[in-house]
């Protein structure tokens, strides 16, 4: 698993499932040293040097290229009020204001300085990355977590400065949480924050007490307190815990994470029933940071690695306010399970997905095609402007047979599984140093 899978490195990511979990292992090769660090997760917002000195560290989008005669002044400050609300996310204040830019020699230049700092694997580079797993503790047959809530500071790429954020046991998204359909889950999260805060898991079948809904089933947590959460996982599948206290605020500023539960059944799981290798989740945010995967945006997303003929699982999870079509280039997606139930003879085949808030789905890629290919969300003011990508954008990098010797962790991983499958492009031409 990409971000789900931690190595026994830090800074080497193997999927690894929670030892507690009888699940067989899924591939423990996986994703670059890069994705490791970045959790398997890929999203990002941010181009090299963009904003101007005085906008503040929110607004991810790209920077224009030199006005043009006439051109609007691009907006290169939002206040953070305006940057978490629903409202200014769906204005785009982050993203690009010329989405379609006059190209020529200025936005080729951007464009291709963005595009080789994540073939030369910016997303490891960055420490911080979320969506590890967090092996829970043993209590009888419970499965016990235990949890903190953190200010912290979060980096959206290598060249922003941090920002102020939220995060689960100092990360965003928070830890993977793993369990198997049927156990007792007992979850303690203890509020280091100076506001209150409650916690809601969010597609399992829960006691009405334990839904984490503050002043509905519970007071809030208050700053220095902890609350527990007990429950039995009920409903296989991918699912999320995440503030429902504040929440436009405090999930758009990281309060999120994964909670997977595996089936009872091992013939369910998606090793056995896919022949899946790398088990992938895939969370996207849109509100602090702009447009991000698992925490991360352009070209500090993860790329995903895979070697020719193997079979990987995608877990898309929004935690976000808008819907984001996520597109793969050069292969289909099969869409087996929406918000952890299996789709059976309704699931389908798709090249894009559109996936709402609040949703998950979980996909198949049978990866067929040799090469590096572009993975974004289609909604392009969230992926690419005037000056390169940027923001939901990533790689699926397929290794061609040839390349099964090389070094899968290698920083120019994804440029080299691209001069291997014939592309001619100029930063893949170029060594990465
Ligand atoms: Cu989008």
């Amino acid at each position: 698993m990409i971000a789900a899978m931690e190595t026994p490195t830090p800074s080497v990511p193997v999927p690894q499932a929670p030892a507690a979990d009888p699940t067989p292992e899924l591939s423990r090769r996986g994703f670059l040293r890069g994705a490791a660090v970045a959790g398997g997760g890929l999203v990002a917002v941010g181009i090299a040097g963009c904003t101007a000195a005085a906008a503040p560290p929110w607004t991810y989008g790209p920077r224009l290229a030199p006005a043009s005669p006439g051109a609007p002044a691009p907006s290169t400050a939002a206040p953070a009020s305006a940057a978490a609300s629903p409202a200014a996310s769906m204005s785009h204040p982050a993203a690009s204001a010329a989405p379609s830019g006059a190209p020529g020699a200025g936005h080729d230049d951007a464009a291709l300085a963005v595009v080789k700092r994540f073939l030369g694997g910016e997303a490891g580079t960055i420490d911080g990355a979320g969506n590890k797993p967090l092996e829970p503790k043993l209590a009888g047959q419970a499965k016990v977590f235990d949890l903190t809530i953190e200010t912290i500071k979060h980096r959206i790429d290598a060249q922003k400065d941090p920002i102020d954020a939220l995060g689960y046991n100092g990360t965003w998204p928070g830890p993977l949480l793993r369990v198997v359909e049927g156990d007792p889950v007992r979850a303690t999260f203890r509020n280091n924050l100076a506001e209150t805060t409650g916690v809601h898991f969010h597609g399992q079948r829960l006691p009405n007490n334990m839904d984490g809904v503050p002043h509905i089933t519970q007071d809030p947590i208050q700053p220095g307190d902890s609350f527990t959460y007990e429950f039995t996982a009920r409903v296989p599948g991918s699912h999320m815990y995440h503030s429902h206290h504040n929440a436009t605020d405090q999930v758009g500023r990281g309060l999120l994470g994964a909670f997977i539960v595996e089936p009872k059944d091992p013939a369910k799981r998606y090793d056995r029933l896919y022949g899946a290798t790398q088990d992938i989740v895939w969370i996207s945010n849109d509100s602090l940071g702009g447009f991000t995967i698992n925490g991360r945006g352009f070209p500090a997303t993860a790329p995903i690695v895979a070697k020719l003929g193997e079979t990987i699982v995608i877990r898309f999870m929004n935690e976000g306010v808008m819907m984001h079509p996520w597109h793969l280039h050069g292969m289909p997606m099969h869409v087996v399970a929406r918000d952890g139930y299996p789709l059976g003879g309704a699931a389908f085949t798709c090249d894009t997905l559109g996936v709402n808030p609040g949703e998950r789905w979980d996909v198949v890629v049978r990866c067929e095609e040799p090469g590096a290919w572009a993975f974004h969300c289609h909604i392009l003011p969230h992926a690419e402007g005037s000056n390169g990508m940027f923001g939901m954008v990533t790689a699926l990098v397929v290794q061609p047979p040839d390349a099964a010797a090389a070094d899968p962790v290698a920083p120019d991983a994804v440029s080299a599984a691209a001069r291997a499958a014939g592309s001619t492009a100029l930063a893949c031409r170029i060594p990465v140093a």
